[in-house]
């Protein structure tokens, strides 16, 4: 059964929260109080608030209320709107996969390292094919880190390679032999036509072609990539929003650990 902290700390107050039943909260448990935005093609005016709520009737929100609208453009309205959603989902019986491995901080790390690898590894990251986004990787790899957390470069005990945006899969794997990568990660932002699908399958059957999968661990991340997106692609692992360069770098070492990589 998962049942995260703070649905723990809930139901230490409120005894009328049952985690197969759950619902949004407002303001009290179990009210379904859920925020909605949306434009819709009318004009701005009362017809266009009644069609608003009309359609979060349809939605099944009961008592629709639109707190905010405006004109966009001539013939568009935006709206705020808030109803109380009726139904429910069993938290209870949710089964995600995700990577496990014990998160450490940047000293850790660096000291995991030093006792159990007793050398710097080398991490090679790219944003890959056609995809131009490179604030996901940076945010991964740059010194200055992201959110409060250091990226790769700014450990002692990893050599970081930031490749950035487009590279193609030939020429990123070329890299990451010329450095003798232990590592390949990939950041994938575009998912328009399974774009990242296409592009990550690729790389690793070119890995596979080149006899490289076994010898360097690969890893992706991106806002709309999931551990078992990852895992069914051929990766090690994957890493989607809210990860840090402690969750994969910890991953990493791990890994190399777990399979006498020295
Ligand atoms: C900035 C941005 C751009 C900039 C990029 C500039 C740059 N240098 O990166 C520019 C303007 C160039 C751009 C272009 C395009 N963009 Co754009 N862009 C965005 C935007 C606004 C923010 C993305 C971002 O930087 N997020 C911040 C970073 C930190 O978050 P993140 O990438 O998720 O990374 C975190 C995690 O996912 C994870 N992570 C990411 N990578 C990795 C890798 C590893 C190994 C690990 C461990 C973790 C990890 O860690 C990070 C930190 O927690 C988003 C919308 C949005 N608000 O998200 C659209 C968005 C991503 N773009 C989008 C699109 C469609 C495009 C274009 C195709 C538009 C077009 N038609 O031309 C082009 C792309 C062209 C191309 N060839 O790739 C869509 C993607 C939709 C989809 N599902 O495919 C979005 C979602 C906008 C939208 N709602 O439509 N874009």
């Amino acid at each position: 059964m998962s049942e995260g902290l703070y649905s723990m700390e809930a139901k230490n107050y409120d005894k009328t929260l049952d985690l197969t039943k759950i619902k949004p909260y407002g303001d009290t448990m179990n009210d379904g109080k859920m925020q909605l935005s949306f434009t819709l093609p009318v004009p701005c005016g009362p017809e266009a608030v009644e069609a608003a709520k009309q359609l979060l009737k349809q939605m099944g929100l009961e008592n629709p209320l639109v707190v905010y609208y405006k004109e966009l453009t001539p013939g568009f309205t935006f709206f705020n709107c808030y109803g109380s959603c009726q139904h429910t989902v069993n938290y209870a019986s949710i089964y995600v996969p995700k990577v496990e491995s014990n998160v450490m901080s940047m000293p850790e790390t660096d000291q995991f390292i030093r006792e159990h690898i007793g050398r710097k590894i080398v991490i090679v990251g790219a944003s890959t094919g056609t995809d131009a986004h490179t604030v996901g990787i940076d945010a991964i790899m740059n010194m200055k880190g992201y959110a409060g957390h250091y990226g790769l470069e700014r450990y002692d005990m990893i050599e970081a390679y930031n490749l950035g945006s487009q590279v193609p899969n030939e020429e990123f794997i070329a890299k990451g032999k010329e450095l003798h990568a232990d590592a390949l990660i990939i950041s994938q932002t575009v998912t328009q036509k399974d774009v990242h699908i296409h592009n990550l399958t690729n790389f690793i059957e070119l890995m596979e072609a080149e006899g490289l999968r076994d010898k360097m661990i690969c890893c992706c991340g991106g806002a709309r990539i999931t551990h078992e997106l990852a895992q069914e692609l051929g990766f090690d692992a994957g890493f989607g929003m809210n990860t840090y360069a402690d969750d994969v770098a910890s991953f990493v070492v791990d890994q190399m650990v777990k399979r006498g990589i020295h």
